[in-house]
């Protein structure tokens, strides 16, 4: 395996709504260079970066994974990146990895939500971006459809520098607007071999059009070039090449290309662009990393005389070999076998058999310059979105923006005994996925694990299952339901024994009352002229916690009140903290039910991203969830509803949504506060938890 330095190496991210092509157009693109050996697909199992028993069952992307495709002397790292907007957080992180996008949209099917929202994290990233209209092949492929679908949906500087030959069964080759040339493919070529011919006549009217916007677009980016053009004079192949990368390292300009994975269509023009176009990692702004220990922030420019840093990106468990840590080296180079340096962790990190992946393989490398992507297996204790870098140089940069989680469950063990392995299990598995996250709630007595969607968790305990050995399944989650006071009262607690020898003897009186939402429980001390001891006091507030703790209504704690102890007496033998404690016990059992106790549970702040067509529906639905509609409004294509739903109302939300919108209807979910459970519900709350503590 060769040595690429950075300006030989174009890193791209291949993102996308499911099922638009990438992992196909990834394996292809390995495979027409050469890379590769053979010419995978998916439905078989065998496409080049879907390799986990996950993905080839479900024959979809769980995984970012790496390839490579080396073409004129440049090696072309492609990062497919799965389109199921459960697994985003692989986008995301895959984004974050690269120099620019490639972002896949099917002929047939346009611009979906998924395209939309790779769209949106690649303009938040400012990452330069390419378009490929997939499966030119296929039946009812439509280019200048899917063409128009971008500009209106996505973004009028898409410019495409190439147009098809023929669409759908009829699609043959395609015709270079640069060269003027014409790419007729062979027909049963394996690897995109092809004839170079004149334009054909009947294409003649549709290459006149798209070479006038191509000539535009690309003069604008350049005074001196536009200037030629309005004069009418020629501008060259080479200028123009020179001013469309100029254009797209500024997102000024987004060039669209368009093939076929399955018949390897177009696709040697599409690594030619990549190397041409996409800018090299040197060509990148410095990046900001602050010294470990420092707190300055100093601009470390992408090269290899800089220190060296790197960043995992990815990290997944893989069968005999153990966590694999894919890394992207931001500056400075690495040589095989190198000591590197986790600085938060204060681990001196080893990177032996140093190597970059095609696919499930790993190939090793002497070195990795400034500006690639490696691979390493069992790292110490680097988990992912670390940073690596030197002892005598420690740095860390910026940590990759994954998404939150949007679903909770409950996870339980199918077999008694399991419940360690469980949580080792799960511990490993936030590691790998950092969209993926679980804790044990005491109060619940549950394990909620969180997640991206039903299918992110499902995938979770078959990972479970497969790398862990556990057997595990998913339940609707317990509620955390409080409780709290609505009115006033008091009254007495008074503990009173005697059982030969020393008795025990406390007596308090309490008044309670509620207090604002959020406030918690405080104590007041009214006691004068000692009538209970102060070294007792303590103990009556603790009684009143104590039984607080268990509740009024339904056995949940109470919250958000107060208990003034205004009175009281004592015995000179018999009174101890513990009697005191008691009496505070007795006090609130007393003086609670006389003060409207009500439950109160989590109220979320939801926001809804649906398209017009399925607002009446959505915005039913939410009513229907006890659901608090506070308004909707225009977002983009999409129509944006917020609203306040009870988090019991949100089991399986997403499953819904996705059903009601086809698909493309999008959510966020965030604690948003406690409020009171309307009278029926909590009859209801309250006859279910009875039922679960009998
Ligand atoms: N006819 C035709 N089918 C294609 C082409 N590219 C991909 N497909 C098929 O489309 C389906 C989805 O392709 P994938 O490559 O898995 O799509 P993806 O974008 O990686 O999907 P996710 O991983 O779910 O995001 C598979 O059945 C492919 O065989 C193409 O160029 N022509
Ligand atoms: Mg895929």
């Amino acid at each position: 395996m060769r040595v690429y330095p950075g300006d030989a190496i174009r890193n791209v991210a291949v993102v996308g709504h499911g099922g638009s092509g990438k992992t196909s157009l990834v394996d292809a693109l390995a495979f027409v260079a050469g890379s590769s050996k053979r010419h995978g697909s998916v439905p078989d199992g065998t496409a080049l970066t879907d390799y986990t028993q996950d993905e080839i069952e479900r024959q979809y992307s769980i995984n970012l994974a790496l390839a490579y495709a080396e073409w004129m002397d440049t090696k072309i790292n492609l990062i497919d990146t799965p389109g199921y907007l459960d697994f985003l957080g692989d986008a995301v992180a895959g984004m974050h990895a690269a120099d620019a996008a490639l972002v896949t949209v099917n002929a047939t099917a346009g611009v979906e939500v998924g395209t939309e929202k790779a769209w949106e994290l690649a303009e938040t990233q400012k990452l330069p971006r390419l378009f490929f209209i997939t499966a030119m092949d296929k039946e009812n492929a439509d280019f200048e459809r899917v063409f128009q679908d971008i500009r209106d949906h996505l973004t009028d500087k898409v410019v495409p520098i190439e147009i098809p030959v023929g669409e759908g069964p009829d699609f043959r080759g395609i015709i270079n607007l640069f060269s003027k040339k014409c790419h007729m493919y062979k027909s049963g070529t394996k690897t995109g071999e092809y004839e170079e011919t004149d334009i054909p006549d009947e294409h003649r009217e549709l290459f006149e059009r798209y070479s006038e916007v191509l000539v535009e677009t690309v003069a604008s980016v350049d005074d001196a070039l536009i200037e030629r053009y309005l004069e009418g004079k020629e501008i060259t192949r080479e200028e123009s090449l020179a001013a469309m990368h100029k254009g797209v390292a500024a997102n000024t300009m987004y060039p669209l290309l368009c093939g076929s994975s399955t018949l390897t269509y177009g696709l040697r023009a599409l690594l030619t662009k990549i190397v041409q176009i996409v800018p090299a990692p040197l060509e990148r702004a410095p990046i900001e990393a602050q010294a470990w220990g420092g707190s300055s922030v100093s601009a470390i420019a992408p090269k290899d005389d800089s220190p060296f840093i790197a960043q995992v990106f990815k990290t997944i468990a893989e069968p005999h070999v153990g966590e694999v840590s894919l890394f992207r080296v931001w500056s400075g180079t690495v040589n095989n076998g190198a000591d590197t340096y986790n600085a938060p962790r204060e681990t001196v990190e080893k990177l032996n058999h140093l190597s970059v992946a095609q696919g499930k393989e790993r190939v090793e490398v002497p070195k990795l310059h400034a500006g690639d992507l490696g691979i390493v297996a069992k790292l110490k204790n680097t988990h992912t979105g670390d940073v690596l870098s030197t002892e005598a140089k420690p740095f860390v940069t910026s940590q990759i923006a994954y998404p939150p989680p949007l679903i909770d469950m409950s996870i339980t063990v199918t077999k008694r005994g399991e419940e360690d392995k469980l949580g080792m299990g799960l511990t490993k598995l936030h590691e790998e996925d950092p969209t993926f996250h679980h804790e044990y709630v005491g109060e619940l007595r549950q394990t909620i694990v969180r997640g991206r969607g039903e299918r992110h968790l499902d995938v979770i305990v078959d990972r479970l299952r497969r790398k862990f050995g556990v057997q595990a399944e998913l339940s609707k989650p317990s509620i955390a339901y409080r409780e709290t006071f609505k009115g006033k009262g008091d009254g007495q607690g008074k503990h009173k024994k005697q059982s030969g020898g020393r008795g025990q003897y406390g007596d308090c009186w309490i008044r309670v009352a509620p207090a604002a939402r959020g406030e918690g429980f405080e104590f007041i001390n009214k006691i004068v002229g000692g009538v209970i001891p102060s070294k007792f006091i303590p103990a009556v507030s603790k009684g009143i916690v104590e039984a607080a703790e268990r509740g009024v209504v339904a056995g949940f704690p109470v919250v958000d009140f107060t208990a003034e102890c205004y009175d009281g007496s004592y015995h000179a033998v018999d009174s101890s903290e513990q009697a005191f404690k008691m009496a505070g016990i007795q006090a609130f059992r007393k003086v609670a039910p006389s003060c409207k106790p009500i439950l109160l549970e989590p109220v979320m702040l939801v926001e809804v991203w649906t398209p017009d067509d399925n607002l009446g529906d959505v915005m039913g639905d939410l009513s229907s969830r006890r659901g608090q509609i506070l308004g909707s409004e225009p977002d983009g294509r999409m129509t944006k509803v917020t609203a306040h739903i009870p988090q019991a109302e949100m089991y399986k939300y997403s499953t819904q949504l996705h059903s009601m919108t086809h698909g493309r209807g999008t959510f966020s979910c965030v604690f948003h506060s406690y409020e009171e459970v309307p009278a029926d519900v909590a009859k209801q709350v309250a006859a279910e938890r009875e039922k679960e503590e009998s």
